[in-house]
């Protein structure tokens, strides 16, 4: 990674934006310590069977193997605080008259780091829903049964998250698209981008006339049809970005 310089086309470009919509991956959440999903190494996802633990079909085929995975993934977010990449994102959030950050991301992170405008497009891994009734839970007692049970009807509670196979909230989507539809500037920052709807994001930002930035230490295969790719971690790139655009 040589030493990051931003052309100042693009400082101008985010300096006049009026409007600015970011999507961001689990690659935001790196820097904080929270495993990405896709990572060769140690994601997620990797000697992992996605459709064992991110499906309904894997929660109604073994629900406490899900129930327990996403404990286990509970406690590492629970130790996460947000990184320089998140902070910057409240900075870019503040300085700009229209900002919307949409997230595949699951950790609340955004929203602790202190941005308000967000669209959780995957749901928030902290909270729960009833499996069978779906209302959402705060509150339950673990008498022990792993899940635990429903308060309303008895059936087996689960993480409030978007599994594969489900639908995205609908209104979420509209008003992602609608961002992405009017925004000047479109960042698509920490996502492998192979996961849809929310991939479907930036080619939408591509034909809407929007000017595409790419911010990923990898490549991916939304890469060669953007306008700016910087091959560098959030947590790196943002805070020059922030710094080169407002001086902050
Ligand atoms: C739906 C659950 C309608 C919550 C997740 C065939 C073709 C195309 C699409 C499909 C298909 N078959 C099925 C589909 C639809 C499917 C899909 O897209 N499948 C893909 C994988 C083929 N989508 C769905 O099912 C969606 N629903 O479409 O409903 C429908 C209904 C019925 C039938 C069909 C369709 C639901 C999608 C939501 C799935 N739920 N997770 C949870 O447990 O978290 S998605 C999962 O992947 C995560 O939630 C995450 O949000 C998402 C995307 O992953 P990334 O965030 O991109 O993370 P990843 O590890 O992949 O990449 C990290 C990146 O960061 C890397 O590029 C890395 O280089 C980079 N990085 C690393 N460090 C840094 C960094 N970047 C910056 N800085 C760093 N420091
Ligand atoms: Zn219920």
């Amino acid at each position: 990674m040589g030493r990051l310089t931003i052309p100042d086309k693009l400082i101008e470009l985010v300096r006049e934006a009026d409007s600015i919509t970011v999507l961001t991956g689990a690659g935001v959440s790196a820097e904080s310590g929270i495993p990405t999903f896709r990572d060769p190494k140690n994601g997620l996802f990797t000697n992992v069977n996605i459709e064992d633990l991110a499906t309904p079909q894997g929660f109604r085929k073994d629900p406490k193997k899900v129930w327990e995975w996403y404990q286990m993934r509970r406690e590492k977010v629970k130790l996460a605080k947000p990184n320089p990449g998140h902070l910057a994102l409240v900075e870019m959030e503040n300085r700009v008259r229209d900002f919307t950050l949409i997230t595949q991301n699951v950790d609340g992170l955004h929203r602790i780091a202190g941005n308000k405008k967000i669209i959780e497009l995957h749901g928030n891994i902290m909270k729960n829903k009833c499996f069978d009734c779906n209302q959402a839970v705060e509150e339950y007692e673990s008498r022990g049964s792993i899940p635990p049970q429903c308060p309303y009807c008895g059936g087996l509670i689960r993480p409030a998250v978007v599994w594969f196979g489900e639908m995205l909230d609908e209104a979420d989507i509209a008003e992602a698209e609608s961002a992405t539809r009017r925004c000047k500037i479109f960042f698509s920052i920490g996502t492998s981008s192979v996961v849809y709807p929310a991939a479907g994001l930036i080619t939408i930002a591509r034909h809407s006339g929007a000017t595409v930035v790419e911010v990923n230490p990898n490549e991916t295969p939304h890469s060669r049809y953007v306008d700016y790719v910087f091959r560098y971690p959030a947590g790196v790139f943002l805070p020059e970005l922030v710094k080169a655009v407002w001086g902050t």
